[in-house]
């Protein structure tokens, strides 16, 4: 062949090769270090990183090598090999203190002290860029902001950050069952191959852990609350510490959920009552073996007398003396206990609303100082908005947990585009009114209103085994929002969604505003077309999935919708005042009068707290049903919107990426206009009014949607 020939073919091939663009399938979440498109920015990054040094030689600092290289190689398009020490030409330097003489003479030891053990130092000076913590997880997290700064395009000409989580606990609660299925888990199955553990370690253990590494998230529950004991058997401890070696490098501590009830299953004793002698020496046993085996093990997280799980009351024993038994067992080793406050019972007649209160405030002060009870952000259950659950400011002796839905098991499972930044905010800013004016649920739990230094924060993971981890792109964004807010509770999820825009798709201008504005709204427009004025509880039977308002046979009582809703020829909605179950005096009294006038509450709580003529007067002059229909068409529409914005970025958007949420778009498209017909058809038989004939009218009926069966929809 003609040499003129072969160099046209090898130029074509070339071609060829070089516009072949990987198409995204959303693994790499908002880790994918795309070149820089900015050039001048690129430019000046390329200028101020100059043989960079990561000084040490752990596994943490290995790892915060491996991701500076792979970060700066694929945003700076040029390969990186990191250096272990300071050359000439050094012009990055990330290291502890104690690792290098030139950062101690650098950076004052009191602005180090305050970092604590977490938190991180990124600063210019003499020349040089700096990143230095107290420990080397501090400088991994250092690492990973820094990398942060880059893949969202900021100036790094003259940096000067301090960084400190304001919580020490940042924790994922899986609900994975060992079987592999995930209780209310839409993203496939759970990624923990307990079968293959610990001989087979996957790949995706490692990327978890850089993931979570990079937004500050240090604790993994790895079982489902609703746990089996068996993992706390000899075999699955081995399984459970080959995981505990991976996390440990990405600054993760490993917790399990603990069955109450082990000592019985696995240990052959014949109680579990926490007092008996035989039961605290069974779990102080079981705490050495764990110990001697993973010696960094978080603890026990438990979900004790509650939907059926075995707990203290069996035995008449309270909360109290079953969490201090276990706390008591993992003293020794600065392990912790996490107790679920999220009871309620089929036997107790008293507004589920008012029950974990009543069964947990009395115990404040009773619960040994390594014990957090866990309460969920709201009182009934993770629902699209509820008020903020009275427990917050009612217990200042005792260290109070947030719990966060991440996984939508309520809000819109795996086919809606729902950012729940702004829901997690919402909670986080409600002001408890517990120490006078400010005392948000954010200050309760950081421990500033009752000074308690062991604070956190749980969310209920979204992830799978789905090549994008959590089954919808957008519900990444769910996990890092987490995960942001976990470090700084300060921080708005404005800023949170273009960061992750920025990272995950595009920095262009027009992209990240479309984008934000889908995002900001999602949460908005979800309650409206499922839960509008303060609804709540009104989804299908045990999947949960879609709307069945109309349920009324399930055994207990606090199970079935019409329980929440209360729909009669009156109105609707639940009385919470004191006319009523007067859930509403767990509150204080500040927050009391926000709500507890029918004509003065925050309308989107009103049907939370007041049961409301279909007449009543609406502050923008409708009725209350004419309100509720047009909160519910509204926000039917405002998914047409949503998916109208997503296809004006279409260009700008990797295409498989693209195609994955327009469709998913549709779906929820669907899904809403489906709960917009069903719930209105079905308070129309109450309020017996029209939907106005404005709106285009239900195209199906009530008994069509009444009969619609999902007997394997996912998470059940
Ligand atoms: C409910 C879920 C159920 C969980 C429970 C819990 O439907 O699957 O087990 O919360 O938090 O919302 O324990």
């Amino acid at each position: 062949m003609p040499f003129i020939i072969k160099k046209t073919i090898a130029v074509f091939l070339f071609t060829c090769v070089a516009h072949v663009v990987k198409a995204e399938d959303g693994y790499e979440l908002w880790m994918r270090y795309v070149k820089v498109s900015d050039n001048n920015l690129l430019l000046s990054y390329k200028k101020s990183i100059s043989s960079p040094a990561v000084l040490g030689n752990s596994a943490t600092i290995q790892a915060a090598k491996n991701e500076l290289e792979k970060g700066l190689s694929g945003l700076l398009n040029r390969s990186y090999t990191l250096s272990s020490t300071i050359a000439n030409n050094t012009s990055f330097i990330a290291g502890t203190a104690v690792s290098s003489t030139f950062i101690s003479a650098n950076i004052p030891k009191e602005e180090l002290a305050k970092t604590g053990s977490d938190g991180f130092i990124i600063k210019t000076q003499a020349g040089k860029i700096i990143i230095t913590a107290n420990s080397d997880i501090g400088v991994l997290y250092g690492i990973f902001h820094f990398l942060r700064l880059l893949q969202t395009q900021q100036n790094i000409g003259q940096l000067n950050i301090t960084s400190v989580p304001k919580l020490k606990h940042r924790i994922l609660n899986h609900w994975d069952n060992l079987n592999r299925t995930v209780e209310r888990g839409y993203a496939g199955a759970s990624i923990w191959n307990w079968h293959k553990l610990p001989g087979f370690i996957d790949k995706r253990y490692i990327d978890y852990a850089r993931a979570n590494a990079s937004i500050g998230i240090n604790g993994a529950v790895l079982n489902n609350v609703n746990s089996n004991a068996a993992i706390l058997t000899d075999a699955y401890l081995q399984k459970v510490k080959a995981l505990a070696d991976i996390m440990r490098v990405y600054g993760i501590r490993v917790y399990l959920s603990a069955r109450f009830s082990a000592p019985i299953e696995t240990g052959g004793l014949t109680t579990a009552d926490p007092l008996n002698e035989a039961v605290q020496q069974w779990w102080k046993q079981k705490a050495r073996q764990i110990y001697s085996i993973i010696p960094d093990f978080g603890g026990f997280l438990v979900k004790a007398n509650s939907e059926g799980q075995p707990g203290p009351q069996d035995y008449k024993r309270t909360h109290a003396d079953g969490a201090n038994m276990l706390a008591d067992a993992v003293a020794p080793y600065n392990g912790i206990v996490i107790w679920r406050a999220f009871v309620y019972a089929a036997e107790n007649p008293v507004d589920r609303h008012k029950q974990a209160y009543d069964d947990f405030v009395p115990l404040d002060g009773k619960f040994r100082s390594n014990v957090m009870v866990q309460v969920k952000n709201g009182a009934i259950d993770f629902m699209p908005r509820e008020p903020f659950h009275p427990i917050f400011g009612a217990m200042p002796k005792t260290a109070l947990m947030m719990e966060f839905q991440i996984t939508q098991e309520y809000t819109g499972q795996s086919t809606s585009l729902v950012y729940l930044g702004p829901l997690y905010k919402e909670v986080l800013n409600s002001d408890t009114y517990s120490k006078g004016k400010g005392s948000t649920v954010a200050r309760v739990i950081d421990g500033s209103t009752d000074n308690h230094t062991l604070t956190g924060m749980a969310g209920v993971s979204n992830i799978g085994s789905d090549i994008n981890w959590c089954g919808h792109p957008f519900a990444q964004a769910n996990w890092y929002a987490f995960g942001r807010l976990c470090w700084n509770h300060d921080l708005d999820s404005d800023a949170i969604a273009d960061e992750w825009i920025r990272m995950t798709f595009s920095n262009k201008r027009n992209v990240v505003q479309k984008v934000k504005e889908m995002m900001l709204g999602s949460r908005e427009t979800m309650v409206s077309y499922m839960n509008p004025l303060g609804l709540h509880h009104i989804m299908g039977t045990g999947h949960h999935y879609g709307p069945a308002p109309w349920v009324k046979e399930l055994q207990r009582p606090e199970w079935n919708p019409v329980y929440y809703h209360k729909a009669d020829s009156t109105g609707i909605g639940f009385n919470r005042t004191v006319s009523g179950s007067n859930a509403i005096a767990q509150y204080s009294s500040a927050v009391q009068t926000q709500w507890n006038d029918v004509n003065t509450c925050d309308e989107k709580l009103l049907l939370w707290f007041h049961h409301v003529p279909w007449n009543h007067k609406m502050k923008n002059g409708q009725t209350l049903w004419n309100e509720l229909c047009n909160q519910y068409y509204d926000g039917a529409e405002k998914v047409k919107q949503l998916q109208q914005t997503w296809s004006s970025v279409k260009q700008e958007i990797d295409t498989e990426q693209f195609n994955v949420v327009a469709q998913l778009l549709k779906i929820q498209q669907e899904e809403a206009k489906w709960w917009r017909n069903a719930c209105l058809l079905y308070f129309q038989t109450f309020s017996k009014q029209p939907i106005p004939a404005t709106f285009e009218q239900p195209d199906k009926t009530l008994e069509y949607y009444q009969g619609l069966q999902f007997p394997f929809a996912p998470g059940n």
